[in-house]
């Protein structure tokens, strides 16, 4: 039995376990998030597989892939398919036309390979990440480690194209650098209101030092906002 502490997590709870209703069926293959938000989902799924639905999720992080075993949830390779039906995922900010930060759990890059590889991507959140801009949650973004402030630079100057004099911060835990699940650096910039994110989004592949970023445009087909009540609304 799930036991949220807060309305927040009643919300998120709500938004997975209406997004698991209205997108999951028997032998699927989904992608499973990272987050809180993700995790209270796999838990709610894990409900569902003991009451019998068949299904198996690749985790898009280790973290996940711990709440996943602990729920009793199969899980399977990204190595060993081609196609995922539908990915489930929390964002850090959401607006309207299902643009997406994520990357505040430092998960990026295996969240937006298995959303790629996926179907059909669905963004699952609690009513308190919609906005009309994206941008007040800081932008992440993956870097390698070799030469990380020189890609740090190259970033500072495409942001100045964009109007914004943004100094990426690199992300700590204490005295080190967070290490990402593949062994990379998170870069973060808080650009406080990215105006086209559309336009911004392509651009970061010029820089070689950057492995990927946490705008998540183009790739969340659906919406579906949970709310303290228990209610959640799908949003296309
Ligand atoms: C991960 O979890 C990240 O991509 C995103 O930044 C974060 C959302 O966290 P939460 O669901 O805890 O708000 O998916």
């Amino acid at each position: 039995m799930l036991q949220p502490k807060t309305n927040q997590d009643k919300a998120k709870i709500a938004a997975g376990r209406k997004a698991i209703a209205t997108y999951f069926r028997n032998d699927m293959r989904v992608g499973l998030g990272s987050g809180t938000t993700s995790h209270w989902m796999v838990r709610a799924l894990g409900e569902e597989v003991k009451k019998g639905l068949r299904i198996a999720g690749v985790p898009t992080s280790n973290a996940t892939r711990a709440v996943a075993i602990e729920a009793g949830v199969p899980l399977l390779d990204l190595n060993d398919v081609t196609e995922l039906e539908v990915t489930l995922d929390g964002p850090d900010e959401v607006d309207r036309q299902g643009r997406m930060i994520k990357g505040g759990g430092a998960c990026l890059l295996w969240e937006k390979m298995v959303a790629r590889a996926s179907r059909r991507m669905v963004c699952i959140a609690d009513d308190t990440k919609i906005v009309e801009t994206l941008g007040r949650f800081p932008l992440p973004i993956e870097v390698i480690q070799f030469g990380w402030r020189n890609t740090a630079w190259q970033l500072r100057k495409l942001f100045g194209e964009f109007g914004f004099a943004e100094v990426p911060i690199i992300r700590r835990g204490g005295d080190n650098p967070v290490i990402t699940d593949s062994g990379n650096y998170i870069l973060d910039c808080h650009l406080k209101a990215i105006g086209n994110p559309d336009g911004l989004a392509p651009r970061f592949n010029e820089i070689p030092g950057v492995v990927e970023h946490g705008l998540f445009v183009g790739i969340a087909n659906e919406i579906v906002i949970g709310h303290a009540d228990g209610t959640a609304d799908v949003l296309v």
